[in-house]
């Protein structure tokens, strides 16, 4: 994954016709397709393959299971062409270890959850979870733009590893506050592809990171 629009596309359309209509509007202006549950549900796990040969993938499964389960999810999407998996943490470091393992480090950690709810359980363990994902290998944490000032206190705590951070538009935050406060790529989803215009809604959003750094 090249860092170079900053911008990640939650692809979260449920059909194959819609998806290849957004990414063939967006993929200059994105560096990744981060594809959630919907889609894989609506068109099946192909779309994998498909859409990595357009741009990397991040397969958002929030993998959280058993360290054997974990390793067997992971091992079927990146068999499909994957870049990298987003697992949660909160089932512990042995679980954590065995994505990291499988995904050959190439694993995001949900940190603090970027909606309301996310307050209630996640954020109070958020700075836990965030060293667990730094100390079991991953190659970074999902952190909220709608908090910036969490993804400052969480960078403090993973040094280097990557942040990748939803929460923008729809949700209310916004992409120079999140890129500013330290994320390294916002993950858009409703902003662009419910936008009348998807390729002009993710150019505004990469130009809006360019002038935040
Ligand atoms: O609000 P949208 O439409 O821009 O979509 C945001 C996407 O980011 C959506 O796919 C959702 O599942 C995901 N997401 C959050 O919104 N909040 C979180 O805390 C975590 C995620 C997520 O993707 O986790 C892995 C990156």
């Amino acid at each position: 994954m090249q860092k170079k629009n900053r911008v990640i596309l939650a692809l979260d359309v449920t059909s194959r016709a819609d998806a290849l209509r957004v990414v063939e509007a967006v993929k200059g202006h994105v560096d990744a397709i981060k594809i959630n549950w919907p889609l894989i549900l609506a068109t099946g796990p192909d779309i994998i393959r498909e859409m990595s040969r357009v741009k990397d993938v991040i397969c958002d499964f929030k993998i959280a299971d058993i360290p054997n389960t974990n390793k067997l999810i992971v091992e079927q999407a990146m068999s499909r062409g994957a870049t990298a998996v987003i697992c949660h943490g909160f089932t512990g470091d042995d679980s954590v270890k065995a994505c990291v393992d499988a995904a050959k480090g190439q694993v995001f950690v949900v940190t603090e959850m970027s909606h309301p709810g996310g307050k209630q359980f996640t954020a109070p363990v958020a700075d836990e979870l965030a060293a667990l994902a730094k100390s079991a290998g991953a190659r970074g944490i999902v952190a909220p733009a709608t908090r910036p000032e969490r993804i400052a206190a969480l960078r403090k705590i993973i040094g280097s590893l990557e942040i990748i951070s939803p929460g923008v538009g729809a949700q209310g935050g916004k992409a120079s506050d999140a890129i500013r406060a330290g994320a390294d790529y916002i993950i858009v989803g409703r902003a662009i592809y419910d936008a009348p215009d998807p390729g002009g809604a993710a150019k505004a959003l990469a130009d809006e990171v360019k002038d935040g750094v």
